[in-house]
């Protein structure tokens, strides 16, 4: 008897990933690279020389596996690494310790497998999330990151007060010019003892960090006073509107806007004025309590945020479309090289080549979600699709069946495709549609 399903009903075993042919840019590998690799994904899913049995949740797909480890923030003078270097570069001239040390530590290296508990994901949503392999226990249970805030606990358990993480994180999402399923974060996090809190206010001696029969409102967490909270807000957004008056130049305007995150409490996103339009930067707020406690650190408090490197860079260097971080491209690399790295970037489009559409209708059964479509046509398609939208849904009037209809708009960014190319492709994301997500084509 399979008792997942019983406890978890929302983690239905679905055939995602039945055997099939490794994806063409394997099969070349095999023939031009000597020794055939083992592949990503077999009974095992290997990531960075570990493997994790493959089950019935398993659902990253190689395509995915192919990018865990080439961390493009890491990659000298690649656009995100020129932005995680200027972010880099204002925490460590701004803030410096009580012997010029640089305050913040910086890490940019830390593996993205985690387990659901580092992710703070109680949801296992596998219509959201990439997992490698499922357990009852929460410690066990293992996905690529979906942000870098997974890490807070174990670098707040290691014994540090304040750091910079950058790395990788992975969302199955939809596909367009600014959503793709791989990209990179920059996380911050201060911790601040009652002395480095208070020592700067007039009468700060009296004031306390902590509260015994506080309430949580929205303004607070339970255990927090309200001096507490009022003054670590503050201290988080002006380290913020100082990086991105950096980053962004004096003219820049911003608003905060109230949100929610499951591990910060009160939360907030930042937005950025940029060419007229309101732009999503960044998530912050102050430190659940209960996190820090679990990491050993409950006697301080903290805030931290996430912010998108790739949002950054393509709002600061004009990068129209997010596929282009992962050019091999050397007239997209090039932009980006040189000694200062405070010099002005501005990113001049290669020829934008004609784009091809193909549309594709099926009949859907009821286990059919979006993401695990996009995510097969990304696998197939890989980065010659440029955007798939839902054209049209329809639902038989006597038999109650549903079907839907998407437009593939395949673009390669630096060549002209073929019609034959394209046709290939897409018969192929036709086919393993039927095969792995079970509809029936209209085609
Ligand atoms: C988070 O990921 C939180 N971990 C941020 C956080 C950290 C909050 C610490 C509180 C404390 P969010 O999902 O909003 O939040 O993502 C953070 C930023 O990542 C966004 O503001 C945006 O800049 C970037 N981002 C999010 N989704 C995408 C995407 N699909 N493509 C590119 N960038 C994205
Ligand atoms: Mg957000």
């Amino acid at each position: 008897m399979r008792l997942r399903g019983f406890f978890l009903p929302s983690l239905k075993p679905r055939p995602f990933l039945p055997p099939r042919p490794a994806p063409s840019n394997q099969r070349r590998a095999r023939l031009s690279d000597g020794p055939a690799p083992r592949p990503l994904i077999g009974p095992d899913v290997l990531v960075q020389g570990r493997s994790f049995p493959r089950d019935d949740f398993t659902n990253v797909t190689p395509r995915i596996l192919e990018k865990v480890g080439v961390n493009l923030h890491n990659e000298k003078q690649h656009p995100l690494w020129v932005i995680k270097e200027r972010i880099k570069e204002h925490f460590y001239s701004s803030y410096v310790g009580r012997w010029g040390n640089p305050l913040f530590s910086v890490h940019d290296n830390l593996s993205p497998v985690v387990t659901v508990q580092q992710n703070f994901d109680r949801s296992k949503n596998i219509k959201k999330y990439y997992y490698l392999y499922f357990s009852f226990s929460f410690h066990r249970t293992t996905m690529l990151r979906a942000h870098t805030s997974a890490h807070q606990r174990e670098l707040v358990s290691a014994g540090l007060d304040a750091f910079l993480l950058a790395g990788d994180v992975y969302r199955r999402d939809e596909i367009d010019s600014s959503h793709y399923p791989v990209f990179h974060q920059m996380e911050g996090v201060r911790l601040f003892s009652d002395h480095e809190l208070f020592s700067s206010v007039d009468g700060g001696q009296v004031l306390s960090l902590f509260e015994g029969s506080g309430w949580r409102t929205e303004q607070k967490q339970q255990v927090h006073t309200l001096e507490t909270v009022k003054l670590l807000e503050f201290n988080l957004k002006d380290t913020l509107r100082s990086l991105v008056l950096t980053l962004f130049g004096p003219e820049v305007e911003l608003r905060w806007v109230e949100c929610f995150f499951p591990f910060t409490h009160p939360s907030f996103e930042l937005e950025v004025r940029f060419r007229g339009q309101w732009l999503e930067v960044l998530g912050c707020g102050i430190m659940e309590q209960q996190i820090l406690h679990s990491a050993g650190a409950g006697h301080k408090v903290g805030w931290a945020f996430g912010l998108g490197l790739e949002r950054l860079a393509m709002v600061l260097f004009d990068i129209p479309d997010i596929r282009l971080f992962w050019s091999r491209d050397e007239r997209f690399l090039r932009q980006f090289r040189g000694d200062d790295l405070h010099r002005p970037i501005r990113f001049q489009p290669l020829s934008r080549f004609p784009p091809l559409h193909n549309d594709i209708s099926f009949w859907i059964p009821d286990s059919f979600s979006q993401n695990d479509f996009f995510d097969l046509v990304r696998n197939i398609g890989g980065d010659l699709v440029e955007q798939v939208t839902l054209l049209d849904q329809f639902t038989h009037p006597k038999t109650g069946r549903r079907s839907e209809c998407y437009r593939i708009v395949y673009r390669h960014m630096e060549r002209t495709l073929t019609q034959e190319e394209v046709r290939t492709t897409h018969e192929q994301i036709e086919r393993a549609a039927e095969s792995e997500l079970g509809v029936h084509g209209r085609y």
